[in-house]
């Protein structure tokens, strides 16, 4: 990892140091997604099992597991890992089932009732990756709230050959719809519907850059009528850590972000460069007892280490790049958190590694990418649902009311509206004239 002093940077040199790499694919990334987005719209199911015959290199008889092939997988999983799997859930069921909002009901004035009400989205689609890392603990950070929220038909894609342990963690939370198919051709079910797949109202999870380009696609088609959860680049985390932070500690967390993909996305900074020493020495003695250490090393070949003059500093530039998990190490990390701005989740203390959140802390694991953590927030209960507004107003609320609304209305040369109130307090007066 590169090593740079902040201090010593001018503003452009600060810049490039937290720019990440484009994440909006290429134009052909683009057109080769448009067409599969088209063919599964014009040819539905036929074009699933052709292309995950092309590109999962997988015959699939048929696109949904029955009963009878969901049993079986589950009997598969392993006892020791099933247990794992119902701990995390019922630590995600524990924090996300706190989230739930109450509604709202109030008057503004005498007479006049807002409500604010919060209602289940109906039909969720929640996407899985597979690949060399099937991620059975995504099924769990998208299942459970999509449960908890009551969302009606929670439909699940996974690219083939699906993994027996996301069939367990998807059965556990209740879901019976699950499809092996996926890469864009999955979004383009889930969004367009086929005879198979149903249509749904919003498409959750990660996935590759096909995927992600998909999702960016369907979001902005009227046809489909689809929300997604939020825009996905790769993985990133941003440790800040001081003198008193174990090294051994923070190369190893670097490291858990490193072998999620060869694009992902790792920052150390710290103001010790005693600390930045011996983390990039804990680093290559971890890195060679690592499986996955050709993909680690190439993501930590763009990463790099700041050092900072002091923690605010660190805070400074941490804000800055804005980053999807940000772990503290230092003497006093509560200290510094009231100075972060943007981390879509934060890791305080020397006990606190991102793996438990990736896991089963309980907090969610779909998080902001890309710097829009100043903005979007973590996937919580909420995205599950869709909130609504309701008013009523009885002829007494009207009238205090009108007298407001009509200048404003008249102001905007919006005549129509203005009558629409006066036309009722006409006839009210009229009313009271006879009484
Ligand atoms: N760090 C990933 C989530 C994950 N890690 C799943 C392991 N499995 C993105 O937040
Ligand atoms: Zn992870």
């Amino acid at each position: 990892m590169d090593t740079v002093l902040w201090s010593a940077l001018s503003a452009d040199e600060q810049r490039a140091v937290l720019k990440r790499s484009p994440m909006v694919g290429d134009v052909s990334l683009g057109e080769t997604v448009k067409d599969i987005l088209d063919k599964v719209r014009s040819r539905g199911d036929v074009a699933l099992l052709d292309f995950s015959a092309r590109f999962d290199k997988v015959e699939v008889s048929s696109l949904r597991l029955d009963d009878a092939e969901i049993r079986a997988a589950c009997a598969r999983v392993d006892e020791s890992l099933k247990a794992a799997i119902r701990d995390a859930r019922a630590n995600i069921a524990t924090f996300h089932s706190a989230q739930k909002m109450a509604d709202i009901s109030l008057e503004t004035l005498p007479g006049v009732r807002c409500e604010l009400k919060s209602e289940a989205i109906d039909k969720v689609g929640l996407y899985i990756p597979g690949g060399s890392a099937p991620l059975i603990s995504t099924v769990l950070m998208l299942a459970v709230p999509a449960e908890l929220a009551g969302c009606n038909q929670r439909v699940l894609v996974s690219p083939p050959p699906i993994d027996d342990a996301i069939v367990y963690a998807a059965s556990l939370c209740g879901i019976s719809e699950i499809f092996q198919v996926g890469g864009a051709q999955a979004i383009a079910a889930l969004a367009y519907g086929t005879d198979s797949i149903p249509a749904v109202d919003k498409i959750f999870g990660p996935g590759n850059r096909f995927v992600t380009e998909a999702k960016a696609q369907v979001a902005r088609d009227s046809r489909a009528a689809v929300t997604i959860d939020m825009p996905a680049g790769p993985s990133e985390v941003l440790i800040i850590a001081d003198e008193f932070a174990n090294p051994e500690f923070v190369a190893a967390d670097l490291l858990s972000q490193a072998e999620h993909g060869s694009d992902s996305q790792v920052i150390l900074v710290t103001d010790s460069s005693e600390l930045a020493a011996g983390v990039s020495a804990a680093l290559s003695r971890q890195l060679s007892a690592l499986p996955r250490k050709e993909t680690a090393e190439t993501a930590l070949s763009s990463s790099r280490i700041i050092i900072t003059d002091n923690l605010t500093d660190a805070a400074g530039v941490s804000n800055r790049y804005a980053p999807e998990h940000l772990i503290i190490q230092t003497q006093a990390p509560r200290e510094l958190l009231k100075y972060i701005r943007a981390a879509g989740s934060v890791f305080l203390g020397a006990y606190t590694p991102e793996s438990v959140g990736d896991y089963a802390s309980g907090t969610n694991h779909v998080l902001p990418t890309y710097g829009y953590s100043k903005s979007v927030s973590s996937l919580s209960l909420a995205d599950f649902s869709r909130r609504f507004t309701v008013q009523e107003l009885t002829a007494e609320g009207l009238s205090r009311l009108g007298n407001t609304v009509m200048p404003l209305a008249g102001a905007e040369s919006l005549d129509a509206h203005k009558n629409a109130v006066k036309i009722r307090l006409d006839a009210l007066n009229a009313a009271n004239e006879l009484n």
